[in-house]
């Protein structure tokens, strides 16, 4: 669909290029996703979800509101994460890192990103997952319109997909708290003010006033379905080729 990262966060060994500004981008997206979500919920009005809030610790083993879930056939990568040492011998000494100002005034802000997204962030992810019973099989961006359509279900929330994880209600909830360190380290280099990302990601945003409420979507794709999605995808495509922002009327019209 066009998005695409500006510059890689690993070289093709597959090990982490902290200093190139990938780290900048993984914090400004996920800050841009924070803000977009807010706008859209300030128009829903749910008084039990009003805004994105982040964890302001991350949950401890037995925690009862973010138990970690339970995944007995879950690959190793996965099992190792979600164990008590896991949190005791890693996530406590990360946490502490990444809220030390002695720690991140010793860091560029790109430098911060590229750390948290390859140590906790990730960890995070996997940590939190539940076992999403039958895996999307994996398509290359370029063939993206072949993902077939009963992966866009919100039942499909697997935390360690890129495709689906932001539909799962813990995302908001770890990327809240990466988010507040970027305000750990401004404090830490005693800046005050906008935040002085020296990248920039706006090019495939979708504009912050678009709303597509779920009821009304799932609706509306029952009556236009194929040729409509068809379409968005095609604008997509456009979109992804040019340098700018167009409004989605194909989304507004009929769905705000
Ligand atoms: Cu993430």
């Amino acid at each position: 669909m066009g998005w695409e990262p500006p510059r890689p966060s690993v070289d093709k060994n597959r090990n982490r290029i902290e200093n190139s500004k990938s780290g900048e981008d993984f914090l400004l997206m996920h800050r841009q996703m924070i803000i977009h979500v807010n706008t859209m919920l300030s128009q829903i009005q749910d008084p039990l979800y009003p805004k994105v809030e982040g964890w302001n610790t991350i949950p401890s083993p037995g925690d009862i509101d973010y138990p970690v879930p339970v995944w007995n056939t879950a690959p190793d990568i996965i099992k190792e994460r979600k164990t008590d040492a896991y949190y005791d011998n890693f996530i406590v000494g990360w946490e502490n890192d990444f809220t030390q100002p002695e720690f991140l005034s010793q860091l560029t802000l790109g430098q911060l990103g590229s750390k948290l997204e390859y140590t906790i962030h990730n960890a995070m992810h996997l940590r939190w997952t539940s076992d999403p019973v039958t895996f999307r099989p994996s398509v290359f961006p370029t063939n993206a319109e072949t993902i077939d359509l009963r992966w866009d279900d919100p039942s499909y929330d697997y935390l360690a997909d890129t495709y689906s994880s932001h539909v799962n209600h813990i995302f908001w909830k770890l990327h809240g708290w990466i988010d507040e360190r970027i305000g750990d380290w401004m404090n830490a280099h005693e800046i005050t003010g906008t935040v002085p990302w020296s990248v920039q990601w706006d090019k495939n945003m979708m504009p912050q006033h678009t709303i597509i409420h779920g009821p009304h979507l799932m609706a509306r794709m029952g009556e236009v379905a194929e040729e409509e999605v068809n379409r968005m995808v095609r604008v997509a495509k456009i979109l992804s080729k040019v340098n700018m922002v167009i409004p989605f009327s194909v989304i507004d019209d009929g769905m705000t």
